[in-house]
């Protein structure tokens, strides 16, 4: 078979065409790559309550948050605990009440109303799906969420007076206009939101 130098030819461009689209595509993979492993760690510390959640901003811009949560059962009670990302980030156990430093449920923004017995609520941006918990005191927490970010925005977790989660004592209902009981209640563990791109990176090698 007798190859032609205008196919030749058509091969080499080929050729060097592949290569270019390689190289672009590694150098240009990096940023995206980086941007994937925006993480944040939330170390939940309350009464007889310790657990971690891992915040991972996806490339799709979507917050994944997952974790383990144990606690003494008689505290941590079998069901459903309410659990919000809320405004501030300060833990303080001896507050009055417990907790109480981390505000009111995360809602920045225009429209925003961090008062959990308003019309907001169950709309803020940092409500988010209860807590199950099993007859051991033990949960697995894995909620995905558009409403909030890691990175730069104007609904970063990272704005300036940071963020915290807080797990609640009782249900939270997610009805608009409800008692602060139905939005949770008392709170019985916290934890400030905390940048982690180490952890980032190795949530998504294992997913
Ligand atoms: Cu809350």
């Amino acid at each position: 078979m007798v190859i032609k130098f205008s196919q030749l030819k058509s091969l080499f461009f080929f050729g060097i065409t592949f290569c270019i689209v390689l190289v672009c595509g590694l150098a240009f993979g990096q940023p995206s790559l980086a941007q994937s492993s925006l993480a944040a760690r939330v170390d939940l510390v309350g009464a007889d309550i310790t657990g971690t959640l891992i915040l991972t901003q996806q490339e799709n811009g979507l917050v994944r948050i997952r974790g383990t949560i144990q606690g003494d059962p008689a505290t941590l009670t079998p069901g459903l605990h309410g659990l919000h990302i809320h405004s501030v980030g300060v833990c303080e156990p001896g507050a009055q009440p417990p907790f109480s430093t981390s505000g009111g449920h995360f809602d920045p923004g225009p429209f925003g109303s961090e008062v959990p017995v308003e019309a907001n609520h169950p709309y803020h941006l940092g409500d988010l799906p209860n807590l199950v918990v099993d007859e051991q005191g033990y949960a697995t927490y894995n909620a995905l969420t558009s409403r909030v970010t890691l990175s730069q925005s104007p609904i970063t977790l990272f704005d300036n007076n940071g963020s915290a989660i807080i797990i609640h004592q009782l249900t939270d209902q997610q009805k608009a206009g409800g008692t602060a009981a139905e939005a949770g209640g008392g709170r019985l563990a916290c934890g400030v939101v905390t940048r982690d791109d180490s952890s980032g990176q190795s949530e998504n090698r294992s997913s």
